[in-house]
């Protein structure tokens, strides 16, 4: 999975990408970085085993150099964007005379619908293109396929000039494959981040309705969650052990990556589930609703193809347990075979033969 980052100069884009990969993001060139997504699940479940290794489950983040109004509607220089999965829009909602704003004033909204329109905008020149093609084509040759596609992109056509994003047109299967190679902006889920100042922090849940949009992230496949970038990046620097003490200073439970990667699951319909032993202890990372083969097969290809059955146990019954021989003592592992749905939280222990 990939997402980018896109939104106005200085709004925090940069510190957010650095603090989720601890790299250095290079001025000039769209800078990739790999984000361990923090989950206090994992932390307890090495807690129990003392695992060798740690790992934390992973989403690939890019943090785009300079993403212009002309560059999204001339279409160059966006690449990284159009590949994405996912699309991450930071705004500034944090008040600091010493960070200039492109527009002079701070109005998360007003730039949020700016945004929403230049994508819309990109999205509409596409179709545009692509239809003028297409029905010159049609005009020399009758192609069942190349009509269908005319249809709905003229049904598309009809929502962008309507000023709504592609994402929120339904489509049946057969439509969502014809526009896959497109890549359109409007189509992919899109999470908005509000990066608000210290001033907030207390009341995190209400920024959104502060900045007059409580119903950001309510349209489907769209999300939104609030951080405050600069307590995040102080987070970054402080020991683990003090990092909680920090965060209930500004009567915070838990770190905006936290929320953040949480946010990013939900939109793209992903679930955790966990491997735990002495070896390691590791979160990976599956599409909701697949079942244990296709998790085996995330950890290995090997799993997958020799797969027997799969030990299961929800990670907060196996902590409360106190491990997995208890566990199996009690009867608590569940044997569950290929087509298992497997949920969020759950811990796999895949048997397998071969
Ligand atoms: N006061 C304050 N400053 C911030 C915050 N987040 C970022 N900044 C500052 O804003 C400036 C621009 O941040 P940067 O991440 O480079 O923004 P980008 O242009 O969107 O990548 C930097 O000087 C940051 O230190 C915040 O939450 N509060
Ligand atoms: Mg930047």
């Amino acid at each position: 999975m990939k997402a980018a980052i896109v939104g106005l100069p200085q709004v925090g884009k940069t510190t957010l990408f650095q603090m989720l990969t601890g790299l250095e993001a290079g001025r000039r060139e769209d800078t990739v970085g790999i984000a361990k997504l923090p989950d206090a699940r994992l932390d307890q479940l090495s807690a129990l085993f003392h695992p060798r290794k740690h790992t934390p489950a992973t989403l690939e983040l890019v943090d785009l150099a300079a993403l212009t109004e002309a560059s999204l509607r001339e279409g160059t220089g966006i690449a990284a964007l159009r590949a994405g999965d996912a699309l991450i829009h930071v705004l500034r909602g944090f008040q600091d005379p010493s960070v200039p704003h492109e527009a002079g004033t701070v109005d998360p909204m007003r730039d949020l619908q700016r945004l929403d329109f230049d994508l819309i905008i990109s999205d509409l020149g596409q179709v545009e293109k692509r239809l003028e093609r297409v029905t010159k084509d049609l005009k020399k040759q009758r192609n069942a396929l190349l009509a269908e596609e005319a249809a709905l992109l003229e049904r598309m056509k009809a929502q962008l000039e309507s000023e709504q994003p592609l994402r929120a047109m339904a489509l049946t299967p057969a439509e969502e494959k014809l526009t896959r190679g497109f890549q359109f902006l409007s189509q992919k889920p899109l999470l908005y981040v509000l990066n608000v100042g210290e001033e907030e922090a207390a009341d995190m849940d209400g920024a959104w309705r502060r900045a007059g949009g409580a119903a950001v992230g309510t349209a489907p496949q769209t999300g939104a969650v609030v951080v405050c970038a600069k307590i995040e990046a102080e987070i970054a620097s402080l020991p683990a052990e003090d990092a909680a003490a920090f965060l209930q200073g500004y009567g915070l439970k838990e770190s905006g990556l936290i929320r953040l990667a949480r946010a990013a699951y939900a939109l793209l319909g992903l679930i955790s589930f966990f491997t735990a032993g002495e070896d390691e202890c590791r979160a990976w990372t599956l599409t909701q609703g697949s079942r244990a083969v296709d998790a085996a097969g995330v950890i290995h290809s090997d799993l997958a193809k020799h797969f027997i059955r799969a030990e299961v146990i929800r990670w907060d019954e196996l902590l409360a347990l106190g491990g997995e021989a208890a566990a199996r003592e009690k009867g608590r592992l569940r044997l569950e075979g290929k087509d298992y749905i497997v949920q969020d939280g759950d811990v796999l222990h895949v048997r397998h033969g071969g």
